[in-house]
């Protein structure tokens, strides 16, 4: 009887440690899956279970089959949804806002910027300045797309030559509530985006929002409306 219950008790272990290892591949099947682990998919950091909003996305509609023997099917359509709502794509939590990744190629992006995409409270909160193609013949300060927006827009500038820039988040009563910039930065065609969300990383109400660029003596104020 020792034997059964010992036997009985191996062959749990060996079982239960061979279901994580069959799904711990999938991490692979996404861009940056190994920062994050099994918590992208799964609630239980551990594996298995009940799954986050992204896991469930994932287990609904990009799996070559569904269930255990699926294969994730990492892409373009996968990439621009935000599955767990926190105002940031999946692509861009990853690391590959594109969705351009295959399996085999070298990680994408920057390993220390890949949030969770399946946490709501794990999202990039040092706003990314990214630079752009193309020359900048003068300071300028475009309109931001979309407007109106819910919850992320996306704000582009310009500097002919490098400069410290600020640029700024303020509401309609005149309080600053979140600065994207603030560095010094080559001449060049820059865009940012803003998610909807206070320096504390809280999501701010619907209503206008004004933003600032500060350039070298360049000064520009533009308006924004977040309809929820
Ligand atoms: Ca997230």
């Amino acid at each position: 009887m020792k034997k059964q219950i010992l036997f009985f008790g191996l062959f749990l272990l060996v079982a239960s440690s061979t279901y994580i290892a069959a799904r711990a591949f999938r991490v692979g099947q996404i861009p940056n899956g190994t920062k994050n682990a099994c918590a992208n998919c799964h609630v239980n950091p551990a594996g298995g279970g009940p799954r986050t909003a992204f896991g469930t996305e994932i287990e609904r509609n990009h799996m070559t089959v569904q269930g255990g023997s699926g294969q994730v099917q990492w892409s373009a359509a996968l990439a621009a949804l935000d599955s767990d709502g926190d105002g940031f794509t999946n692509g861009q939590e990853l690391q590959d806002p594109e969705g351009t990744w295959v399996i085999g190629q070298p990680a994408p992006g920057d390993l220390a910027l890949v949030t969770n995409p399946g946490d709501a409270n794990d999202f990039p909160n040092t706003t990314s300045v990214q630079p752009l193609a193309g020359i900048a013949g003068e300071y300028l300060l475009e309109g931001n797309y979309p407007n109106p927006f819910n919850p992320s827009t996306t704000i582009r500038f310009q500097l002919p030559e490098a400069t410290h820039a600020r640029l700024e988040i303020y509401n309609s009563i005149g309080a600053r509530v979140r600065v994207l910039a603030d560095e010094r930065m080559d001449a060049g065609i820059y865009s940012s985006s803003w998610n909807g969300r206070d320096d504390a990383g809280r999501l701010v109400e619907s209503g206008t929002y004004l933003y600032r660029l500060s350039a070298g003596s360049f000064r520009a104020v533009k308006r924004m409306a977040l309809v929820k």
